[in-house]
């Protein structure tokens, strides 16, 4: 088994479930920014060229980070990232897919538009990357008043997935230097809880 991995907020969402989970797996190190992922024999395992990439023992592939994290909690179930009832596992999804929408999708179109290194992916659109800026805090907005009845967590009193891609969307903020407004007191308290976690990677200085 090998993760093709590297430096990226999907790449992060992978790398902190593995971490937290404590499984390891053989790392073979891709560099995004530098183009490792439009080689030929890239994308020869991902059409898409992206990361992360699960390439399984007897050569199958899993993309998409969070199937590649699901794969790994039906193999390791404890501790539970993902939820155990069925009624669990539903709530967990719905912040999960909340966190990537609302969030993780709102400050990520910001990078997608302002990035050069995008601009083989989408038409780059300045404006719509100043207006999404513009926008973001609404969405914070949201957040907040959504977790501030003092849940330690995002889906409630367990840490789980949904923490993970509020991480990834904190990375990205943080590469992009978009602040939390100090307003938001219930998602600035809980970022910083993540970014305390062991599990938080260190970033290239
Ligand atoms: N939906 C995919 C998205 C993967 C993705 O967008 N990966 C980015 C890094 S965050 C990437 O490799 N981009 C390289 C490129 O587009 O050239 C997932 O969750 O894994």
């Amino acid at each position: 088994m090998k993760l093709y991995n590297g430096m990226s907020p999907n790449g992060m969402r992978v790398q902190v479930y593995l971490a937290e989970k404590k499984i390891d797996v053989p790392v073979t190190n891709i560099d995004v920014m530098a183009g490792d992922t439009k080689k030929p024999e890239y994308l020869s395992i991902n059409s898409l060229g992206e990361v992360p990439v699960l390439e399984l023992d007897d050569g199958k592939i899993i993309t998409e980070s969070l199937a590649i994290c699901r794969y790994f909690e039906i193999l390791h179930p404890e501790p539970s990232l993902m939820g155990e009832s069925a009624e669990e596992q539903a709530h967990i999804e719905m912040w999960t897919r909340r966190m990537e929408q609302q969030i993780f999708a709102s400050v990520g179109r910001i990078g997608l538009h302002e990035i050069p290194y995008f601009a083989h992916k989408l038409e780059q659109i300045p404006a719509y990357a100043a207006s999404s800026r513009r926008e973001f805090p609404k969405r914070l907005a949201w957040l907040e008043q959504e977790i501030s009845d003092g849940r330690p967590f995002i889906a409630g009193d367990k840490f789980t997935i949904a923490d993970i891609t509020g991480m990834a969307a904190i990375m990205v903020c943080g590469f992009l230097d978009i602040e939390i407004p100090d307003e938001f007191k219930s998602v600035n308290k809980w970022a910083k809880s993540m970014q305390a976690r062991p599990s938080w990677p260190s970033m290239p200085g």
